[in-house]
Formats: structure tokens, sequence, C-alpha cells
């Protein structure tokens, strides 16, 4: 059987082509890697593979398997397919969640903009030359996690892999993104529980369970107008996965700021001290607020603790 290599749970387009482009890296070495996925992928990176004329990979097998994990790390986000033992390496640019083997491992993890920033120096260190098709989707992980370089997430690291990528996929940046946020707000037939659920992931700290949701978007107003039943579908959220307290952001990449919802008083009043902030209606406008990674939820952790 092949070493699978995975993204987390509820997976965005930087998890999916990091780990199709490591697993082709590693078949150009001889070795036998296939790519694999937590749970369906979203509708930006659907676009990604077609965009490029990639296969989408197929949910990981429940069934003893060796696995890379990229792009995640905590124990909550990582698919339930998965045997903690089988983890033979982590590749990520998250902060460390907590999660304990019973074997030493490899790890690397870079505070960078994307887990395809990462994988792109692989291809260098080892001197493989991705084809335009890994080359093209290890770009729109990049500008997909960045935000285009808005976020304060944003390393030179981007920066410098983008330029050598495109030497390669030789894409139009600018149009390309345009294409790619437009997928990212794609919310045709989906129903609010859906956007709730789409980029959501799971944390422990403090002795405390929580969830935040981010949901990033050119065209923020369709989601946020549903007010109501985004608030019924964090309630039912957060009884199902038994959590102290539940977040969702509405992420405006053009105007750099969050609308942030808080179901209940105890969330409100931990967004209320983290962001010195007022909630109306259980809302909250967070300005220059985009990162889950950088800002969220340390901001919301800190808070946690005082
Ligand atoms: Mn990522």
């Amino acid at each position: 059987m092949p070493t699978f290599v995975i993204g987390h749970l509820n997976n965005d387009t930087d998890s999916v082509v990091s780990a199709i482009a490591l697993s082709y890296l590693e078949k150009q070495l001889g070795n036998d890697y296939d790519p694999a996925i937590a749970s369906p992928i979203n509708r930006e990176t659907e676009f990604v593979l077609k965009e490029f004329g990639l296969d989408t990979p197929e949910i990981i097998p429940d069934s003893e398997k060796k696995v890379i994990l990229v792009d995640h790390n905590e124990p909550s986000q990582i698919s339930p397919n998965i045997k903690i033992d089988e983890i033979q390496c982590i590749i990520d640019h998250h902060k460390l969640g907590g999660l304990k083997t019973s074997q030493p491992i490899s790890v690397r993890v870079k505070p960078v903009g994307s887990t395809s920033t990462i994988i792109a120096g692989i291809f260098q260190k080892k001197g493989i030359k991705p084809s335009k098709k890994i080359a093209g989707i290890l770009a729109a992980g990049i500008l997909s996690d960045t935000l285009k370089f808005t976020s304060p997430t944003t390393h030179e690291d981007d920066k410098e892999a983008i330029k050598d990528l495109n030497k390669i996929a030789e894409i139009d940046i600018s149009a390309f993104t345009d294409k790619l946020f437009k997928a990212k707000s794609d919310i045709s037939g989906m129903k609010m529980n859906e956007i709730v659920d789409c980029d959501y992931k799971g944390f422990e700290a403090k002795g405390k369970k929580f969830g935040i949701g981010v949901w990033e978007t050119v065209m923020p107003e369709p989601v946020i107008k549903n007010r109501k039943e985004i608030l019924d579908a964090l309630k039912k959220k957060k009884e199902a996965c038994k959590l102290d307290f539940i977040f969702f952001a509405v992420v405006d990449i053009l105007k750099n700021e969050s609308v942030m919802f808080t179901p209940g008083e105890k969330e409100s009043k931990i967004i209320s001290k983290a962001y010195k902030t007022e909630i109306k209606d259980n809302l909250s406008v967070l300005p220059g607020v985009v990162s889950r990674k950088k800002q969220m939820t340390p901001d919301i952790e800190k808070a946690l603790s005082s």
C-alpha cells in the first residue's frame, strides 16, 4: 500500500494541492506516495483542479496505512480514518496543537503563508522541477491561503515561491486570482449550515473545546443577510460537537475585515474582550481581522486565559 499524503478535514485549496504536489515529487524520486483527502473538496479547489486538468484525490480508506500530514497537526483536524501511530511526518504552517505520538516522527513546520510554499521549497532542495500543472496548483495554494498576499500571514518566502513557480506555470496572476476568489465566494445552492461547515476548524485550549468557521469571500452580503440561519446552524453545531464555544467569521477579502458571528452570550463576551468591540445582534465588525491562524485563534485563546 502506498504512503498517503493528506490534508485536514474540511479541507481547503492549500491542503489539497500540497498533498498532490508532494506525492508527485516523491513519485519522481521513486517512492510510492498517493494524495488523499479527508473530506470532499470545496468549490475553489474544484475550480483549481479543473483549471490545471488534475483529478480530485480519493477520500482516504479506513485501514492501516502510513500517512504524511500536510497543512495540519491538530488532532481534531485529522481524518478519523487515520491511526495516529501511522503518521510518519508533518509538513505544516500552523501552530502546534498537542498531537502525541508513540514514535519519533519528522516535523517540518514554518511560519510562512501556505504549506504550498514549504512544498515548493522541498522541490528546490531536492532538485526536482515541478510540471506546469503542479507549479500552477502550488501557485494557487499560495494565492488562496495568503488572499493574494493581503493576509497578515504573508511571508517573503511566499512571494519568492510564486515568482519561481510562475516561471513554469505562466499564469496571469491577477486574472487567475479574480477567478479563484469568485469560485471561493460561490454560495449558489448552498445552505447556511454548509457554509458554516465548509472551512471550519476545531481547537482545544485552556481546557476548553471550541471551533471557528470562516467564510472568505468577495461578496459578503448574501451570506451576512442570513443572520438567523447562521446563528441557528452555529448553535446546532456547538451542541452536536459538544463545544464550549463556537465562532463564525465572514471574511471580506476586498475590505480586509471580518463580520464575526457569536451565537451566545459566552462567545460575545470573549469577542468583545479580545477586540474591545461592541456586539450588536450577535454580530461585530472586526476591521483588519482576516486570518484565523494569526489573528482569531490566538486572540480568542488569549481572551480565554485572562
Ligand atoms: Mn494552509
